[in-house]
């Protein structure tokens, strides 16, 4: 044979050897996904904050996981997220319209979209739906709650361990950065910042920098429009097709790298059955882009990890119990709350000097901290609004502290859950907000957003639900459900009700810490 044949015949052999090894593993994978009864040793419900953190930590230590989620795998789909300005298939789970907080005029073909909106009586609760969870939607505002506070909810946790080893090691897993200051000075797109924080400061409040895990050196190159734009082209809350390290190109993605981890998404856990052995069922739904039921599934598995998000989790465990008697313990839905969410803005800010400005990034990097204040103790987020123009509005998102928990319950009638929550949650998160808006306004002119909300002010909206099964009263010290033997609750609802910043670095924190302890304490052995 000579040299070019040789070399011909090598690669033509090498590449059908890959041909037939990636066809064989793409059918083992059909198969799995297609399969409708399924064993499988350990299952987490959800690919969230706390499902992604269990899922690498159990993988790494050799066990082989299953996770189910109900939302779509975008990457793996190819589909593009939309940008604020044109809401398309991922902007609005399931649903004819656009669902952002405000100006929803978008009408839309339903699609198995990345933002969802859970709608109470008195409140709104949104939702990211997709594989990474709330990671796909969120802002990146990556905050470590402040140590006082952190104590104060967690009186039985060791802050010191925390402080100095789990926080940080969440802060390296997800990949959290801050901005430069001199681009924050120079940027235009961050002018609605540098505006709201001198008005702060004018008005006499203290200002903070926020990290985030948006890569901040990717944004100096989408600037410079070296690299496609993402959060300089209005993505955020529908996705962002750049830039940002959500949990897929994070935990999740170290998890699959083990070859334990295997994800299925558009899989709907309906709900779940206790048996004798103490193991076990779920009966699933795989669904198409358009929800439709494609496939009926039933999966057994030994141990359970429900990471479904706070609203998540309690709908699969109180549906369940309303069921088929399935036990939860009493306090099982008590001790939610809204983390103190209150959204509020001003109109006429700086409207003879280009206002918040035309142009604004998606990433808030910018806070009030007055946290502090005994008579009132908020945070807020300088938000950014950006609408393609000058709107001189300023919008917050103010996170204060809960002092009427609300409860969670489910009606077996109309097959939904319920909140008992109203006004009188949010008294004093008004009358903050108030606060904050009036000396704000009289530093620096301006008027209550009417614009946005309804009479200025945006109780109703919720981004940060959080408690329900909180560590150490729902579930023992490690997560672990009470009046079960095999079923672990690893996300937002074990914090009760209230954090003092924005949640994700404690949820990724706290399931760190879980998982570490239930593999040390060989409840997965
Ligand atoms: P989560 O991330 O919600 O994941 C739960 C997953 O379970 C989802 O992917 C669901 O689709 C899936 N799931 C639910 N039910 C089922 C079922 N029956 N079967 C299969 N799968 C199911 O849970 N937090 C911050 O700290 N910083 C921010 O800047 C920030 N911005 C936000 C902006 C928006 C618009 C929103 C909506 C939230 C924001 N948050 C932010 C909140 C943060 O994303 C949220 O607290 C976490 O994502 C909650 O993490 P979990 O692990 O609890």
């Amino acid at each position: 044979m000579d040299r070019k044949k040789f070399i011909t015949t090598s690669v033509l052999a090498v590449s059908g050897f890959y041909f037939l090894q990636s066809n064989l593993f793409q059918a083992a994978q059909r198969t799995a996904s297609e399969q409708k009864d399924r064993e499988a040793p350990i299952i987490i419900v959800g690919s969230g904050y706390g499902g992604a953190v269990s899922a690498l930590r159990l993988s790494e230590a050799g066990k082989k996981v299953v996770m189910l989620e109900m939302g779509l795998n975008w990457e793996k789909s190819g589909i593009p997220f939309s940008n604020l300005l044109k809401p398309g298939k991922s902007a609005a789970w399931l649903k004819k319209k656009s669902i952002a907080p405000f100006m929803n005029l978008f009408s839309l073909t339903p699609f198995t979209a990345a933002l969802d909106r859970l709608d109470y009586e008195h409140i709104n609760v949104w939702v990211g739906r997709g594989v990474g969870g709330g990671s796909i939607v969120n802002g990146g505002m990556a905050v470590t709650p402040k140590e006082s506070y952190f104590k104060e909810i967690f009186p039985d946790l060791d802050a010191e361990k925390f402080y100095n080893f789990y926080f940080p090691l969440v802060h390296k897993e997800l990949k959290v950065n801050v901005i430069d200051e001199q681009f924050l000075k120079d940027c235009p797109y961050y002018k609605f910042t540098r505006v709201g924080e001198e008005e702060a400061h004018k008005a006499g409040f203290k200002t903070i920098r926020v990290p985030n895990v948006y890569d901040f050196k990717y944004m100096e190159k989408e600037f410079r429009n070296e690299v496609p734009r993402s959060a300089l082209n209005t993505e955020v809350i529908y996705g962002n097709n750049h830039g940002k390290n959500s949990l897929d190109k994070t935990y999740l993605k170290k998890a699959l790298e083990t070859g334990n981890l295997e994800i299925l998404d558009l899989h709907k856990v309906d709900h779940i059955k206790l048996n004798e052995d103490k193991s076990y069922t779920l009966a699933i739904q795989q669904i198409d882009t358009a929800g439709q039921t494609i496939a009926d599934k039933t999966f057994h598995c030994k141990k359970l990890i429900l990471s479904a998000g706070t609203m998540g989790t309690l709908e699969l465990l109180l549906r369940s119990h309303s069921l088929h008697n399935f036990p939860v313990h009493e306090l099982v839905g008590k001790n939610w709350g809204n983390n103190g969410n209150f959204m509020t803005g001003r109109n006429w800010v700086k409207p003879l000097s280009g206002g918040t400005g035309a142009q604004q990034s998606t990433i808030p990097v910018g806070g009030v901290d007055n946290w502090d204040d005994p008579e009132h103790p908020f945070f807020t987020e300088i938000a950014p609004l950006p609408m393609g123009m000058d709107v001189a509005t300023a919008l917050y998102l103010l996170i204060n502290r809960v002092d009427k928990k609300g409860e969670v319950t489910y009606d077996s009638a109309q097959t939904k859950l319920t909140l008992n929550w109203d006004q009188s949650h949010t008294v004093t998160m008004k009358e903050n907000a108030n606060y904050f808006i009036k000396k704000m306004n009289k530093a620096n002119g301006g008027t209550r957003s009417h614009f946005l909300f309804n009479n200025g002010f945006g109780a109703d909206i919720c981004y940060h639900p959080l408690g329900g099964c909180v560590l150490g009263q729902a579930t023992n010290q490690y997560g672990k459900l009470k009046e079960h033997e095999n079923l672990y609750v690893l996300d937002g609802s074990l914090i009760p009700g209230t954090i003092g910043v924005n949640p994700f670095v404690t949820i990724t924190a706290i399931a760190e810490f879980c998982i570490e302890n239930l593999i040390r304490t060989n409840e997965f052995a």
